[in-house]
């Protein structure tokens, strides 16, 4: 006899518990109110094989209330993934098990995403179901037929981001998309109704989306709801009635249940209540063979996939692409060669939209966007088709003002595979993108941000668009790599390690202002090693200036000026901290000697670089708003010039004297 969905679900709901009282930390709440509507979705919509997550034509299913990380990993576990195993679970939020806190992605199969920061999840979704789209127009129904499902809370649907994803959404009609929310109104601080009485439903409708509710502890309701959701050609939210917590008979209902432990009290009543005899981590044969035997139905669409695969002329290219590979013969020296031979003035937004046109031929993959500041950040070049409702094969989207929705959903277009999506607004607005960068470096997702107007140089916009603490800010964090090329040489280099690098984001910070060519031989890719001698000293060698993007041409000025005093100083170029710091220890003192006072020029804040110019060397930059005026006038005013520069160079050399 079929095992109940009921008795399937108080699986997850025991594990849920057991795993949380174990680590006395967790939540168990989420899994246990959800249990049911995930098992149906689980066992008997989603199309995923436990033996082959990595699948390409699977399904996605991403779990947005990341907190509720317990019913994803039972759910791993029941329908036969390798991982977790029950130990893995047993050891639930311990260092070292794979079932961390929130579901990290590269932690275990099978968790598409990483979740926790509420609303996320829901965007990378919107993001998997555009590539899911886009690849289906460009390989079609045989190889790329598959739905985004995600499972959304109270929380997910109140932060921000949720708006900017699910308008993007509707507007694109991704009705491979399915939201289920678990509209259980409760929250940390308690009932939703203390903070919010918005109509959810009535909000998504009017974003273009298919409403439907259903009883989420009724399999009838929530079988009828799904079966809608999967005919209406419209992205579709399941409002899935849930009751947090449900099974433990003291609690159920109640925000108590939602972050913490039950006690072994109401443990113990919940078995009663929900007639789990078993003890804790033990799944009684029939319900796990049950399990095991559910998570099995996807073999079969597996293997007819496998067959097609096999019959299609595109598969090795298809597979090439899904499994993150850049063409064997992926270069940009061809394109560089070109500006070595021919030298340009441009600004690096421009000579960004230059190496794009390269690079777009080159790689099929690649999909850029810009948050409406197309003809601003120059990210569409000749040729690129929008994406749209009416063609998803487009390799352009207009994103709209959408920064953060923009960077969430192209981490869930990287994480879905098979495409590179590089997206573009103003480097001040990277603060609007900020915590969907922070997870693409997480996820180890390969993101380009391209962020123009990088400095006070953008001009009469003033102080509100221009950043200052930015570049800094964005180096502090972990994993992500962050760019400032000098020119339209270093630009196409930076372009080429940031889209040969698989297992990161990259970020380029662009000028709006006109840059002189300073690299004119051929060379390897220098950018490579993060800073390179661009220049070095003439006279003996007492200064070293270190400059990135449009400051390299100020420091040159300015080592001329100091050579004409009869000051050697090198000029260092130093597009990416990261992959500088990455160099071994004598290229790093080659370029950093000990025996010279060492300058560091950045039109930014200038916290951080007495990592590089030490306690005895020369920050110049801005540690203050800038203004609004042209850009020549700013640098005058804020002293970035020469004629400001140099002097400050020779008293400190003079003051060094002295000691
Ligand atoms: C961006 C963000 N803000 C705050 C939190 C902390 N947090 C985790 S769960 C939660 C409440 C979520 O409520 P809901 O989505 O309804 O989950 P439920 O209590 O129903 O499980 C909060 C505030 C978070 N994870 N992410
Ligand atoms: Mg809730």
């Amino acid at each position: 006899m079929a095992v109940p969905i009921r008795t399937l679900a108080n699986a997850i709901r025991a594990l849920a518990m057991d795993a949380v009282e174990a680590a006395n930390s967790g939540h168990p709440g989420m899994p246990m109110g959800m249990a049911d509507a995930a098992t149906i979705l689980w066992t008997e919509y989603l199309k995923h094989d436990p033996e082959a997550p990595k699948w390409p034509d699977r399904d996605r299913f991403v779990l947005s209330a990341g907190h509720g990380s317990m019913l994803l990993y039972a759910l791993l576990h029941l329908t036969g993934y390798e991982r977790p195993t029950i130990d893995d679970i047993r050891n639930f939020r311990q260092l070292g098990s794979p079932c961390a806190g929130h579901p990290e992605n590269f932690l275990l199969d099978g968790v598409e995403a990483t979740t926790g920061p509420l609303g996320q999840g829901v965007a990378m979704a919107v993001g998997m179901a555009i590539a899911e789209r886009h690849l289906n127009a460009v390989y079609g129904d045989a190889l790329v037929d598959h739905r985004t499902w995600a499972i959304a809370g109270d929380g997910c649907l109140m932060e921000g981001v949720n708006h900017e994803a699910a308008g993007l959404a509707g507007h694109l009609g991704l009705g491979r998309l399915n939201v289920l929310w678990d509209d259980n109104r409760i929250t940390i601080d308690g009932a939703t109704d203390l903070s919010t009485s918005e109509d959810i439903e009535a909000r998504y409708r009017a974003y273009g989306w298919h409403v439907v509710r259903c009883d989420g502890l009724d399999a009838a309701s929530v079988r009828a709801a799904l079966d809608e959701a999967v005919a209406d050609p419209r992205p579709s939210l399941i409002a899935c009635r849930t009751i947090i917590g449900f099974g433990a008979p003291h609690k159920q209902g109640t925000a108590a249940t939602h972050g913490a432990a039950l006690g072994a009290e109401e443990v113990a009543a919940a078995r009663v209540e929900l007639g789990w005899d078993w003890p804790p981590f033990e799944i009684p044969d029939e319900i796990a063979a049950a399990w095991r035997e559910l998570g099995r139905r996807g073999q079969g669409a597996h293997g007819d996939w496998t067959r097609r695969l096999q019959a299609s002329g595109q598969a090795g290219e298809y597979m090439r692409r899904m499994a993150g590979d850049l063409p064997a013969d992926f270069s940009l020296s061809a394109y560089i060669d070109g500006l070595i031979a021919s030298p340009q003035k441009v600004a690096t937004r421009k000579a960004s939209e230059m190496a794009l046109g390269a690079i777009n031929d080159l790689l099929p993959e690649t999909i850029g966007g810009s948050a409406d500041l197309t003809g601003s950040n120059n990210t569409k070049t000749k040729g690129q088709n929008p994406l749209t409702k009416e063609d998803y094969s487009g390799r352009y989207l207009y994103y709209g003002i959408r920064e953060f929705g923009m960077a969430a959903a192209m981490n869930g277009m990287a994480l879905h595979g098979g495409v590179i999506p590089y997206g573009g607004t103003f480097l001040v607005f990277a603060d609007y993108c900020r915590p969907a960068i922070r997870l693409s470096a997480l996820q180890e997702a390969r993101i380009i941000y391209v962020m123009t107007h990088d400095s006070i140089g953008l001009g009469e916009d003033g102080p509100t668009h221009q950043p200052v603490e930015h570049l800094m800010s964005l180096r502090a964090m972990p994993n992500l790599d962050v760019y400032r090329p000098a020119d339209v040489v270093e630009t196409a280099e930076c372009w080429e390690l940031a889209l040969t690098r698989a297992d990161g984001p990259s970020l380029l910070a662009l000028t709006r202002q006109n840059l002189p060519q300073v690299r004119t031989e051929a060379t390897d890719n220098l950018c490579a090693s993060g800073a390179y001698r661009l220049r070095a000293a003439a006279n003996p060698r007492q200064v070293v200036l270190l400059a990135t993007g449009s400051e390299v041409e100020l420091a040159l000025a300015t080592a001329d000026a100091l050579e004409g005093q009869g000051i050697g100083a090198d000029v260092v170029s130093m597009p990416c901290w990261s992959l500088f710091d990455a160099q071994d220890a004598a290229y790093r003192a080659d370029i950093l000697p000990d025996d010279a006072l060492l300058v560091s020029i950045e039109a930014g804040a200038t916290l951080g670089w007495e990592r590089y110019v030490g306690r005895g060397g020369l920050a110049i930059g801005l540690d203050r708003f800038g203004a609004s005026g042209p850009a020549p006038d700013l640098f005058k005013r804020f002293g970035f010039t020469a004629e400001a520069i140099a002097p400050r160079i020779v008293a400190a050399l003079e003051n060094q004297g002295d000691q």
